[in-house]
């Protein structure tokens, strides 16, 4: 995992886009995103997600492939995965093979870029706008994880600013100083 600041430029959305300030695993967790590695060998790391789902009450995951021959709809899921958008949910992506980019906006509505990689494990909160997308090497696996029933649709920006999750999550990270 490495976590900086996004270099705003036209360039492809795959390229790293940073800007050469970084940002800190404490920054993050003020703006509500955590993130862990999960050490060990395959079976070892599945041990710590099933106790982060005892923890944190998740009843539900899946496993998703992305690449261009491996995901059906492939150009329409990635367009939509790279739209700003909310979910009223808290969501848990662990990365199992392969590396890709989560974009996070800080408190003053800055993107940060989140590079993830096999073995990280990320947690983002309900209502903050997000987006996502492959890197250069067009691959990743992920399992992604639900509390509940997974709740797909995404809300996109602009209609998602008057949504009470994402105000709610505007407060919680102002009170965090
Ligand atoms: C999201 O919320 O954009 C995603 O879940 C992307 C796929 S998980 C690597
Ligand atoms: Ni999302």
């Amino acid at each position: 995992m490495r976590a900086y600041f996004y270099d705003n430029t036209d360039a492809d959305q795959r390229e790293l886009h940073d800007s050469g300030i970084p940002v800190s695993i404490e920054k993050l967790n003020s703006i509500g995103v955590f993130y862990r590695h999960l050490d060990g060998n395959a079976e070892e790391q599945q041990a710590e997600v099933e106790k982060l789902c005892i923890e944190r009450s998740y009843k539900n995951r899946d496993e998703i492939n992305i690449s261009p021959t491996l995901l059906p709809n492939y150009e329409e899921k990635i367009k939509t995965f790279f739209s700003e958008h909310i979910h009223e949910d808290e969501e848990i992506r662990f990365i199992i093979q392969g590396s890709g980019f989560f974009d996070v906006r800080d408190k003053e509505d800055r993107w940060v870029r989140i590079l993830v990689e096999a073995g990280d494990l990320l947690i983002v909160p309900p209502g903050i706008y997000h987006r996502f997308t492959l890197d250069t090497s067009n691959y990743i696996k992920a399992m992604r994880l639900f509390k509940e029933d997974p709740k797909w649709t995404p809300i996109n920006r602009p209609e998602a600013d008057s949504n009470s999750f994402h105000l709610d999550h505007l407060k919680a990270i102002d009170a965090s100083g």
